[in-house]
Order: C-alpha cells, then structure tokens, then sequence
C-alpha cells in the first residue's frame, strides 16, 4: 500500500525555559549516569506489563522510512532460557579459547568476562531483539527496510533507557554468530538477531567492572563547529 503524505500539527510540543531545559539535561544525565551493565542478576520476577511498557517505549524510536523494523521475543520461559543458554556457550567457548583473537581478548581482559553465561538463566527476562531486512504487510505485499541496524540501535538505547528509568538493570549481551536465535524464538530468515537484552533486577551482591566506569570526558567525544 502507498501512503500519500498526510501533514497533521506537530502534537505534544511544549517549549521549555531555557533554564527549565538546562535543569532537564542535567537531570536526565543523572539518571543515565546511573546505569551500568550489570552481568549478575537476581532471579526475581518482574511482572511482564512493565517490559511491555518499555518496549512501548522502544517502539517509539524514528527508523528508515518509519518501517519499524524491529522485533522483540520476549523469553521467560525457563526452558528456552537454558536453551538459549546452552547454545549462547557454546559459541562463547569458542570466542575465548581463542576464535577472537589475541587483540579482541585483550580488549575484554578488564571487564572479566568469559564463557560461562549463567545471568541467561538467572535472569527473570531475555529480550532478543531482531531487525527485518524486509516486511511483509498484511495484504501479503513485500517492502524493503532502511537503515536497519541504526533503527534497531536507536530503539534498543530507547529500551536499555526505559528499563533502567523503570529500576531495572540490563546487560546487552552479544554471542556471536547469534542465528540460533532465530529458530529458538521462531523468527523467519529476514529477520537478524542484533542483541540478547538480558533484564531483571541485579543480584544484591553485584559487582561491576570498575574500568566500565571509565566513561570519555566530553571534549574527546564531541566538536563544534561555530
Ligand atoms: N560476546 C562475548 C564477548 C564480548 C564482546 C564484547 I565487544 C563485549 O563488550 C563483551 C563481551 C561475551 O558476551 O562474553
């Protein structure tokens, strides 16, 4: 179906102060700074309409075209967790025996991970996130995406966002090569797993990489041009 450009006034718009606005980004930049990736979860439950309500929150994110080429499967079930567990490890053995390489383990050396990814089963909640490198409509017709993993990235830094404002802790988890993902969460072949999302609360004991702290000062990730 071709849809023909339809202009409605912009809605929701509400200018701030500008001293409104620099409290706001301070604010915001707060709460940001607050979340770390977390690879310890506890296992307690999080009730499911508070995932769903992120994952609103994620599917507001601008893509290519505004095609929205994204999927969520969402695993509690704790018989696919271990699945996915066992499969994630398995490839994870062979990244760090040595399918990495000497410079790629080296640069995982400070945050202390390995093989082992028990938080895929501790974890109440596992979010493989897909893109779609087409869509099929409900009239049976075919479109291409754009912008695919930009638009899948941007939504996940909306999802990661709106768990961590929720309380949650996340872990964007990447084993790599991921296809088996597709026939765990039966996802068709034009759909590709970017990112296993692991979500709950993070154990009471938790510890985090101290080097993951270490967060570029302003002036190294930024210019301006004025
Ligand atoms: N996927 C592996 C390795 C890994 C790779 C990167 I780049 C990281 O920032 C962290 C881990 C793992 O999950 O252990």
């Amino acid at each position: 179906m071709i849809r023909d450009f339809e202009p409605i006034p912009l809605p929701d718009y509400a200018e701030k102060p500008l001293e409104t606005m620099r409290q706001e980004a301070e604010r915001f930049l707060g709460i940001m700074r607050q979340r770390h990736t977390v690879r310890e979860f506890a296992a307690r439950p999080v009730p499911r309409d508070i995932i769903e309500t992120c994952l609103r929150t994620a599917g507001t994110a601008p893509s290519g075209a505004n095609h929205q080429p994204w999927h969520f499967a969402v695993i509690g079930d704790p018989a696919i967790k271990s699945r996915i567990r066992r499969e994630a490890e398995i490839e994870e053995q062979a990244f760090y025996a040595g399918k990495a390489g000497e410079e790629w383990l080296g640069a995982l050396r400070p945050l202390g991970t390995d093989q082992d990814k028990p938080f895929l089963e501790i974890a109440p909640w596992l979010i493989a996130i897909f893109g779609a490198r087409n869509s099929v409509s409900a009239d049976g017709v075919t479109r291409k995406n754009y912008y695919v993993p930009e638009s899948v990235s941007i939504a996940t830094g909306f999802l990661i966002a709106a768990l961590h404002q929720a309380g949650l802790a996340t872990l964007t988890h990447t084993p790599s090569p991921m296809g088996f993902l597709n026939e765990i969460c039966q996802r068709p072949a034009n759909e590709k797993p970017y990112i296993l999302l692991v979500t709950g609360y993070p154990a009471e004991n938790a510890h985090i990489p101290r080097y993951a702290t270490e967060k570029k000062p302003l002036e190294e990730i930024s210019s301006f041009f004025l």
